[in-house]
């Protein structure tokens, strides 16, 4: 399809991709049918659509097989317009067969926000004009009227299962454990909407890969890109890594080595973000010295392990954004100090034992809240002691009666939110809000 002019376009999902995904293609001259199956009282300021679409609101989805171009949001399972042998462009795909300014694309289980917000700053301390977008939050299409010479975007398996031709000159893929099997259906399915991500790179593109991480690694092999590889264990020729004192860079021009002083994040974890954002910098032609600069500036993002206070030498760390296991895995093995562990929320169907070694070494006590809590307690149960809450407010002070001084209470709770919360957000400015409330009440003591 070359052009969208006439073209019956059916957007199906009208929130925040949905919504910028009309606007585009009724420019661009298509005749628009938009739906959503929540209706309008559901849907805020949905009736300003109405002059660029036809609007069908709280009703089933209608006959994809109608249209000429099916642009899901990221949030509609596959299942609902599969098998209508009708191109599929979400946006993301429509933002590339638009776009003229170079993309870094980010995708990953883990870390996918900080990577994409540190590239960005380091590009910018490089001197480009540079700003992400993507599943951190802003739809990608909201960027195509600016001026810039490098687009940073974040891409999760959702978005990437409607592409086409969709390909990023560096793609980073930062690691693949266990996530959304709900919807993907097996841990296969999402490591293959994860490798969509290179599938289109040509030999000027670069896959900024974690040689550390076996899912990931295995893919160097089927892509035409040229493979920079990042690693916390072993150098990597044409790559990046952690020598145990600093982190190396290796690239044609020749090695360069950055100390870590003054650098805010902290976490092995952090490290591979940072590696992982300094190679896929330098690829988009950002001199690598005055990239590090953004480093210094660079605190981390909310809600991912986030200090929020100490109350009587027991350390509160927000990690609501921890939504998976692979996210729990890492927060937990961050803190050499033992951790009450608050766990629970809306289950991906992750298998919860595979946390069991970890749990065992590092939490003395877990509290456990929302649906998944039953299932999270039979796997670990053998792990560490296991308490209910109802809701975070009670959880928090829970854990913090079980603490003793110089533990963390780490929220990472390894699934969703939305079965208590309005998502991962919410749920994490209510655990700050709860830690807070504790801390008043215990200088009021
Ligand atoms: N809808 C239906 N029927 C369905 C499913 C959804 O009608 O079967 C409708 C809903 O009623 C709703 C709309 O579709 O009104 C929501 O669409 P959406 O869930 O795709 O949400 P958007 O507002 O378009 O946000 C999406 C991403 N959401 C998801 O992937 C679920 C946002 O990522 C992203 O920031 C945004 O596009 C801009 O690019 C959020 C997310 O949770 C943060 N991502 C997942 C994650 O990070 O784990 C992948």
């Amino acid at each position: 399809m070359d052009t969208l002019h006439g073209k019956r376009v059916l957007v199906l999902g009208l929130g925040m991709s949905g919504r910028s995904a009309v606007l585009f293609c009724h420019a661009r001259g298509a005749i628009v049918t938009a739906c959503d199956e929540r209706n309008a009282e559901q849907l805020p300021g949905i009736d300003a659509l109405s002059s660029y679409a036809t609007l069908r609101l709280g009703q089933p989805f209608p006959d994809p097989a109608q249209y000429d171009l099916i642009v899901p949001s990221p949030g509609v399972p596959t299942t609902r317009y599969a098998n209508c042998h009708k191109p599929i462009w979400g946006d993301l795909e429509l933002f590339y067969r638009a776009c003229s300014v170079p993309i870094v694309a980010i995708t990953g289980t883990n870390g996918k926000s900080t990577v994409t917000t540190l590239t960005d700053a380091m590009l910018q301390a490089a001197g480009m004009r540079s700003a992400s977008a993507g599943n951190i939050g802003t739809p990608a299409l909201e960027l195509l009227d600016t001026q810039l010479d490098a687009i940073v975007l974040e891409v999760s398996s959702f978005q990437l299962d409607t592409t086409e031709n969709f390909a990023p000159h560096v793609a980073v893929l930062l690691n693949i454990t266990p996530d959304h099997l709900d919807r993907h259906g097996s841990f296969a399915g999402y490591v293959a909407s994860k490798a969509r991500i290179l599938k289109n790179l040509s030999a000027n593109d670069f896959a900024v890969l974690n040689f550390d991480d076996e899912n990931v690694r295995a893919l160097a092999t089927q892509t035409r890109a040229k493979v920079l590889g990042f690693s916390l264990k072993e150098s990597v020729p044409d790559g990046a890594w952690w020598d145990s004192k600093c982190i190396v860079l290796q690239t044609q021009t020749g090695t360069q080595r950055f100390a870590l002083d003054g650098i805010r994040l902290s976490g092995l974890h952090n490290l591979e973000n940072i590696l992982a954002s300094l190679l896929a910098a330098s690829a988009m032609g950002a001199e690598p010295q005055r990239a590090w600069n953004a480093l210094a500036d660079f605190s981390g993002l909310p809600h991912r392990t986030q200090f929020v206070a100490e109350i009587r030498g027991v350390t509160f760390i927000n990690d609501s954004k921890g939504t998976n296991i692979g996210a729990a895995a890492r927060a937990i093995a961050s803190y050499t100090q033992p951790v009450v562990w608050i766990a629970g929320g809306k289950d991906k169907d992750l298998d919860f034992r595979t946390l069991a070694p970890i749990v065992k070494a590092h939490v003395r006590h877990t509290v456990l809240i929302g649906e998944a809590a039953p299932k999270i307690e039979r796997a670990l149960a053998d792990a560490s002691p296991m308490h209910h809450a109802k809701e975070i407010y009670t959880a928090v002070r829970q854990a913090f009666d079980l603490a003793k001084p110089g533990d963390v209470v780490l929220l990472s709770p390894a699934c969703a939110s939305f079965d208590q919360f309005k998502n991962f957000e919410d749920r994490g400015e209510q655990f700050c809000a709860a830690v807070k409330n504790l801390e008043c009440e215990e200088n009021a003591k």
